[in-house]
């Protein structure tokens, strides 16, 4: 991991090295953060953060959803990040900002904790590594249940909820494969421990819905909208576990893990064993929208204002 200079801290920016926090800080022990992840594209016009205002908007949602207010205004936010990147140097990069409950009175009711926030960013590679972007992964289905809505918050990206993804991603690389799939709590297919997921026979894309106990993917959105304009049917909707190996292409997407072909599920092949057509199709226009190469999809891209050099 390629570390920064600064980090942004509660309004100020400190050094990477001195940027940190008491040992009692409640989402330390309790797990009370919530968190965004975002990328930064070097394009054209500049350093890009792709859609930049759903993540921050996101953000605001998942601390409503564990009764924080956010110490921060989201353009207070935006600007944080423009001048972190800036002031780091960084054409491309990953961003993290984070917003938990502090140090303060121990113990469950966190209401009395002040609420912190912090932006970070770093060089992040392929999250599924180069080769699986290109010629897919393989997954199999987790023995763990995706958290579901009458005990956690699914909609919510909070820290201590990346509990559940931890002990499926351990449990999927302990047995050699590269991600897992949790299923809902219904048995349905729900999302892998980073990723959403999409199904794809006979020409129709299939993606599990919000009341699959998803996390509600800004990629999501925005493979959705490339998929309806090429032309493609998506349909929201129940998933069963079969359907994996039965289709004719698999696909994940997320913002560390971008469009990730899945090529096997539980030792299976997946259509030919190869990213198929229509994964291809939209992989394509979503790496250019991502890029900046996209005249299209041009407005889900903040440019970073870089200040001219003296
Ligand atoms: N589901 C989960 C559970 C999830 O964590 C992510 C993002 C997604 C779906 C896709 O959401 P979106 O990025 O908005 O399209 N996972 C983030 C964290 C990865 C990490 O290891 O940390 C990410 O991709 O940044």
């Amino acid at each position: 991991m390629q570390t920064a200079d600064l980090i942004w801290m509660n309004g100020e920016f400190v050094a990477w090295e001195d940027a940190k926090v008491h040992v009692l800080t409640h989402a330390l022990h309790y797990g009370t953060g919530v968190f965004e992840g975002e990328r930064c594209y070097d394009t054209e016009r500049g350093p890009a953060i792709f859609r930049h205002d759903e993540h921050l908007e996101r953000l605001e949602r998942s601390a409503k959803l564990y009764y924080m207010d956010m110490p921060f205004s989201r353009e207070q936010l935006r600007e944080a990040t423009h001048e972190l990147i800036a002031r780091n140097g960084f054409r491309s990069c990953y961003i993290r900002p984070l917003v938990y409950r502090g140090h303060g009175p121990m113990g469950l009711n966190p209401l009395e904790n002040p609420v912190e926030a912090i932006i970070a960013c770093w060089e992040w590679g392929a999250y599924l590594g180069e080769e699986g972007k290109k010629n897919g992964i393989r997954a199999r289905v987790s023995s763990w249940r995706r958290i579901s809505d009458d005990s956690l918050q699914p909609l919510s990206k909070a820290s201590g909820q990346y509990l559940n993804s931890v002990l499926a991603k351990i449990e999927a690389q302990k047995s050699g494969y590269e991600e897992a799939i949790l299923l809902d709590d219904n048995g349905h297919v729900c999302e892998g421990t980073g990723e959403n997921i999409y199904v794809i026979r006979d020409g129709v894309i299939a993606t599990p819905c919000v009341t699959n106990s998803i996390l509600w993917g800004i990629n999501r959105m925005s493979i959705i909208q490339i998929a309806n304009d090429l032309g493609y049917e998506v349909v929201e909707r129940d998933v069963a576990r079969a359907e994996l190996p039965l289709a004719d292409e698999v696909f994940l997407s997320g913002t560390a893990a971008e469009l990730t072909p899945m090529r096997e599920v539980d030792d299976m092949p997946i259509g030919d064993g190869k990213p198929g057509p229509i994964t291809r199709a939209i992989q394509e226009v979503f790496e250019d929208a991502l890029h900046g190469r996209s005249e299209r999809y041009a407005h889900w891209l903040d440019v970073v204002p870089i200040p001219a050099q003296t």
